[in-house]
């Protein structure tokens, strides 16, 4: 509040004019400032990781002036904004990217080199910011990126956990988890607001109350904790506006467990406080099911209920009546986890704005959009009846009214047909009675969207066909994308480079439908002469960052072949393992002749386990176990090595993609939502071997499906493949080498027998087995096109060029347009 300030500050500095210099000087002097000031350490001596601090609070500076601004116009401009709930986002490093979309990256370069510094080596000083496990939480930061870029009014909601993904380690070739403490050193990126806080109920009971004549429930609830905000500005590239994302963390209430005080129970009463801030502990690190645990459920109101105070508080400020809020409010729902946003407004606007259950159900139904990133209906989360009752009493009651209402609706469609309506039903009968979150969003939302084509198929065909039967409508296809500004501009510059001479713009860092100019040039000898020294020094980056972790000298003119992401059997890690085995068993049964003519490997492979997933735990030990064989025997030498990435993130992704010939994507087709991993890799010009699944069917058809090497079943094949069930045999190649596992040939024949049951005797649920001839096939395929360097160069630049689709650029102009109905609002520079 400026008060009477405002006219003479205003007067002083226009409301857009910069307040902070970005010279090269300027630049120098606010670190330094920052070094004795922020960091307190004295500008004489300082070390790299308090020169990061330093430089990160500079930048820090630069991005809130921009948000201060943004904001300032949003609130001028009161246009509609959309409000992005994700209880996961998977940040990663902000240093490189804040100074890359500020466009201030050379001066400071230069700044620090004034200083004695190197801006790459302080960046390797911040740690990850993991608050999510795989692909949803990644795309959600994407998201964040394009809707800053495009200037869209956007405000991002999540939970500030205290403990991030855990780390991966690993001793004698078993995951290790060890917790990702990430404040321990301070976070300069964000900034607690200590003033945004609003009380988060639990518990408690239902009464009802006549008020103005009329009968209505009052929840009185029985604990209560503060939410207060954590604000992270988001800049956009080449414009002015930085947007929020703010993450709530838990801390006790004021008003908490009073009575304990006063009966003297000092110390306990103490103790009980301090189990508030759990809440906001730890991100659940399984990526596939949480079924009723009370801990998630209070995650998710927590942060839906803090999210939502601020919403209506914002919207108050300007508006009187709840009619206008649709058209001033979007709230997307990133996977059914904050599903209870749904219930909340119902309460709300029933049981304190006193809205008609109707007029309040109108409202709901006209600002709330979700994205199902889930295949199986397994991934759709449950939670029991009586927990809900328990923590959330008010809420369960509102359910049954939605679910009640919604029966209703659909006897009047469907009659009598009990089959049905119990499918539909958001109450799930059984031996747990539970609400089905995704039905109650499904029952709510305008708009559901699926992630990839294939995926929207799948949802319209088996996992929601009823709905989709009833309102067809809703149905919608936005295929995910991915930010080119963090997975090119920043972790591939020479790449960025390459693209900005060729196509003679820096336009497409913005507008990525021009990176299909590169076409073109896909022949051109002096692009590829280019082409081939960018991938070269990049292999060579990640060559050395191989051996300093692994010990595993590997030979740059191997062909780098990498699968990073989630440990899970769907995912099929066994099935590249399996393929490296046949490989190695190929080699070693060569004549030297023969070893001449193979094209030499080094097959990477990353990614965590969740910590109780035993299948995806062994499947880590067998790449080790297999690793210690193959690198360690003098048959092979260069022509093969296995390599183990650990505790991959997305700091290692931004080092290894750069860095790959090919990368592997074997889900079983139908699976795989999307991927969003295979795009990064596409627009770093890495070859895709994949199967036809999610949205390499949609990669496929941008880039040609000659630049790509498809394999396996189809997604229409797999039910099918299923039935046959035990008469359906692989290849003698591939009881081959399970049977080496299986006789202990990599050692640990006990513990590998549970793995290799999962693949054999009818078992094969994946299909390793049918697919594995066609992935063979498919990789010789790739190394046939490996050795002719020229195509190879060709093919790869065809896939960066053909990678314009999958920028979340485009996926972000989708949901504007097709969900949220909401316009730019662009901050004047
Ligand atoms: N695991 C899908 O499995 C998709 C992302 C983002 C996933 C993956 O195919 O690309 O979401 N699903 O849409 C869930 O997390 C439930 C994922 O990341």
């Amino acid at each position: 509040e400026l008060g009477d300030r405002k006219p003479k500050v205003e007067k002083m500095f226009g409301l857009m004019d910069e307040f902070l210099k970005n010279d090269s000087i300027s630049l120098q002097k606010d670190i330094l400032d920052h070094v004795e000031f922020t960091v307190a350490r004295s500008r004489f001596s300082f070390d790299d990781f308090e020169a990061y601090q330093a430089l990160a609070h500079s930048v820090r500076d630069r991005l809130i002036e921009r948000w201060h601004d943004t904001h300032q116009y949003f609130k001028k401009k009161d246009p509609k904004r959309i409000y992005f709930l994700s209880l996961e986002f998977l940040m990663g490093r902000s240093l490189t990217n804040s100074v890359t979309n500020l466009g201030i990256q050379d001066q400071y370069a230069d700044a620090l080199t004034q200083l004695g510094f190197e801006f790459e080596v302080l960046a390797e000083q911040e740690g990850d910011a993991a608050l999510g496990n795989g692909g949803l939480a990644r795309f959600a930061a994407c998201q964040m990126d394009s809707l800053a870029t495009l200037d869209y009014p956007a405000w991002g909601y999540g939970l500030r956990y205290q403990y991030g993904l855990f780390r991966q380690i690993i001793v004698d070739g078993f995951q290790h988890e060890q917790p990702d403490f990430w404040l321990n050193f301070g976070n300069p990126w964000e900034i607690e607001r200590v003033h945004v806080s609003y009380p988060v109920k639990f518990y408690g009971t239902v009464e009802e109350e006549v008020l103005n004549g009329k009968k209505c429930k009052i929840w009185i609830p029985g604990e209560s904790v503060e939410a207060v905000a954590y604000d992270n500005p988001i800049p956009g590239y080449g414009t002015r506006n930085a947007i929020n994302l703010r993450l709530w963390a838990a801390k006790p209430s004021d008003q908490y467990d009073m009575e304990s005080y006063t009966t003297g129970d000092y110390i306990n009463a103490i103790v009980n406080r301090q189990k508030a801030e759990t809440i906001s502990n730890v991100l659940y690190p399984d990526d596939r099911s949480y079924q009723g645990k009370e801990l998630r459920l209070k995650q998710q109101y927590f942060f839906v209920s803090a999210s939502l105070q601020d919403i209506m508080r914002r919207f108050k400020d300007l508006h009187r009546s709840f009619d206008e809020f649709p058209e001033k409010v979007a709230l997307q729902i990133n996977d059914t986890h904050p599903s209870i946003s749904i219930a909340e407004v119902m309460r709300v606007l029933v049981d304190e704005e006193h809205l008609d259950w109707s007029k309040a159900w109108d409202i709901a139904c006209r600002i709330f959009s979700v994205t199902i990133h889930a295949v199986q209906p397994e991934g759709l989360e449950k939670i029991p009846v009586d927990l809900l009752g328990s923590v959330l009493p008010r809420h369960l009651e509102i359910i049954y009214e939605i679910n009640y209402r919604l029966m209703e609706e659909l006897k009047k469609s469907f009659g009598q047909d009990y089959d049905k309506l119990s499918r539909m039903s958001i109450i799930e009968e059984g031996a747990v009675k539970s609400i089905r979150m995704a039905n109650l969003s499904l029952a709510c939302c305008h708009t559901v969207n699926g992630v990839s084509r294939v995926h929207l198929e799948t949802l319209k065909t088996r996992v929601f066909k009823d709905f989709y039967a009833l309102w067809p409508q809703k149905f919608q296809c936005k295929t995910n994308g991915v930010t080119q500004r963090r997975w090119i501009v920043v972790s591939n510059p020479s790449l960025c480079s390459i693209i900005s001479k060729w196509l003679g713009t820096e336009a497409w860092i913005r507008n990525v439908d021009l990176i299909a100019g590169l076409r073109e040039y896909a022949k051109d000898p002096d692009l590829h002469t280019e082409w081939k020294n960018m991938k070269r020094v990049n292999k060579m980056r990640l060559a050395e960052y191989i051996e300093t972790l692994t010990s595993v000298k590997v030979s740059l003119d191997a062909m780098f072949d990498v699968q990073i992401k989630r440990i899970h059997e769907y995912k099929r890690q066994l099935l590249n393992m399996l393929g490296i085995i046949h490989r190695y068993d190929c080699i070693k049964n060569m004549d030297e002749s023969d070893k001449r003519r193979v094209v030499p490997r080094v097959c990477i492979i990353g990614g965590k386990a969740a910590p109780g997933y035993e299948v995806a735990k062994k499947i880590i030990k067998l790449c080790h176990a297999v690793a210690d064989k193959v690198n360690n025997d003098p048959d092979v030498g260069d022509l093969l090595k296995v390599v183990f990435i650990p505790d991959y993130n997305v700091s290692v992704a931004e080092l290894v993609i750069p860095g790959s010939d090919l990368s592997q994507h074997l889900s079983t087709a139908g699976h795989e939502a999307s991927g969003t991993g295979c795009m990064k890799f596409l627009m770093n010009g890495c070859l895709l071997l994949a199967t036809a699944d999610g949205s390499a069917v949609e990669i496929a058809e941008e880039i040609g499906a000659e630049n790509m090497f498809l394999f396996g079943a189809k997604v229409d094949e797999v039910p099918a493949l299923r039935e046959k069930g035990t008469t359906l045999k692989g290849s003698l190649q591939f009881a081959r080498v399970v049977r080496m596992v299986r006789d202990g040939y990599f050692g640990f024949k006990d513990y590998f027998k549970s793995l290799c049951d999962t693949v054999e005797d009818g078992g094969d649920f994946y299909l390793l087995g049918y697919d594995f001839a066609s992935y063979l096939e498919a990789q010789a395929a790739a190394d046939r096109a490996f050795v002719d360097q020229e195509k190879w160069t060709q093919m790869s630049i065809l896939s960066t060029a053909g990678s314009g689709k999958f920028s979340s650029d485009r996926t972000i102009e989708e949901y504007a347009q097709q969900s949220w109905g909401i316009e730019p609002c662009k901050c004047p520079f």
